[in-house]
């Protein structure tokens, strides 16, 4: 049915974009498993021409990132790097993109390594500090990135004042809202103009496929990013679409389950003898744990800390777990561990952005609490 901004984020994520099949009355969206549509005349058609450009499928599920973002228009990409790659698109040669100096490994790799060998200037800032912010945003700004919170280190950044600053230079702002969710942050309506989701995480949910997503309100903003979908092509099959679409349906009862874990968890680490530091959003230690209360529902699944043994420790405990899988990727239902150093930040080694090499990462699954306490406090006793 259709749902209105009025309905709550639990009744959109079950709706959102999904009609009854006209033909069928099927109650979800059919994988449409076609590349090409007939015509009943030259250019006479019912609004699906070829899959590249449009389909019924896929337009199910950008219908449904959309109203889960409250946000007008949605697209979706092959990959959440597919749907970054889409929106630097809208950045000209000789134009500055401000990011944060904390992203994601392959984000920064697509800027620094492809993007600005086409004549994109990038600088990179902390940008949970809003006065570097400022300090560092040029008269060709025409972009600021951000991911709050920060893969790896969980900074957060505050959207609703970073926006002011981007629109006080008629530059747009970006947020990469894939740690968090629209169940727990929605930075449209704080103030950004375009939202961009790996949905191979939480939205998708259950690590069965890879894909990604931008949602805003610009109507020509949104035209030029609906002409590059369909011209770099960058799209998701149906099969990948239905998946997604299956996933947001209990993205929030997820969402309140990876809170609920990974706030236990967060606790017995940072009482754990062999932890040093714990960061995490919900925990009062986080330096902007106000900033997560104010602009967050809820503090999120991903927790990262740094052993008293370091590096080793980090090996130690990243092989020994069990319920949680050594692994890259977050968000799905299961349990996963990894070390962002050698894994998913290996692109940002020897750059500005690397990591602590014994730094650990979790994503907490949907799984007992008190088992995944179990498994971890058996891999901690030998770090
Ligand atoms: O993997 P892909 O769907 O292309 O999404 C890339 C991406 C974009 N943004 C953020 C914040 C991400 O974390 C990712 C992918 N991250 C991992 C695979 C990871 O383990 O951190």
């Amino acid at each position: 049915m259709t749902t209105t901004p009025n309905h709550h984020l639990e009744t959109i994520a079950v709706h959102a974009g999904v009609e009854p099949d006209p033909t069928t009355g099927a109650v979800m969206t059919p994988i449409y498993q076609t590349s090409t549509f007939a015509q009943d005349d030259v250019g006479v058609h019912k609004g699906y021409e070829y899959s590249r450009s449009d389909n019924p499928t896929r337009t199910a599920l950008q219908k449904a990132l959309a109203a889960l973002e409250g946000g007008q228009y949605g697209l979706s990409y092959a990959s959440g790097l597919a749907a970054i790659d889409n929106v630097l698109r809208l950045v000209q040669p000789g134009q500055h993109v401000l990011s944060g100096n904390d992203v994601y490994g392959g984000t920064y790799r697509l800027f620094q390594q492809v993007l600005a060998g086409y004549g994109i200037e990038f600088s990179f800032v902390d940008t949970s500090d809003v006065t570097a912010v400022a300090a560092a945003i040029q008269p060709n700004t025409q972009l600021v990135w951000l991911e709050t919170p920060t893969n790896p280190m969980l900074r957060l950044t505050d959207i609703a004042a970073v926006a002011e600053m981007a629109h006080a230079h008629d530059a747009w702002l970006a947020v990469d809202n894939t740690f968090a969710s629209p169940i727990l942050q929605r930075p449209l309506t704080l103030g950004a103009d375009l939202v961009i989701h790996s949905t191979t995480k939480y939205i998708g949910g259950h690590s069965d496929v890879v894909g990604g997503a931008v949602v805003l309100n610009d109507a020509a903003l949104y035209e030029r990013l609906k002409f590059l979908q369909n011209a770099i092509g960058a799209v998701p099959g149906p099969m990948d679409c239905f998946l997604t679409l299956r996933g947001i349906k209990t993205l929030a009862l997820r969402m309140a389950q990876h809170c609920r874990n990974a706030t236990q968890i967060a606790r017995f680490l940072a009482d754990h003898a062999a932890v040093a530091q714990v960061i995490y959003p919900g925990l009062e230690s986080h330096p902007r744990y106000e900033l997560a209360q104010r602009q967050m529902a809820g503090p999120g699944g991903m927790i990262s800390f740094i052993l008293h043994g370091g590096e080793t420790a980090a090996y130690t405990v990243a092989r020994q777990t069990q319920l949680f899988t050594l692994a890259e990727s977050l968000g799905g239902v299961e349990s996963l561990i990894e070390l962002p150093a050698p894994m998913t930040h290996a692109s940002v080694a020897d750059s500005p952005l690397a990591v602590d090499p014994g730094l650990v990462r979790i994503s907490v699954g949907i799984e007992n609490a008190q088992d995944l306490i179990v498994d971890l406090g058996r891999a901690l006793r030998d770090a």
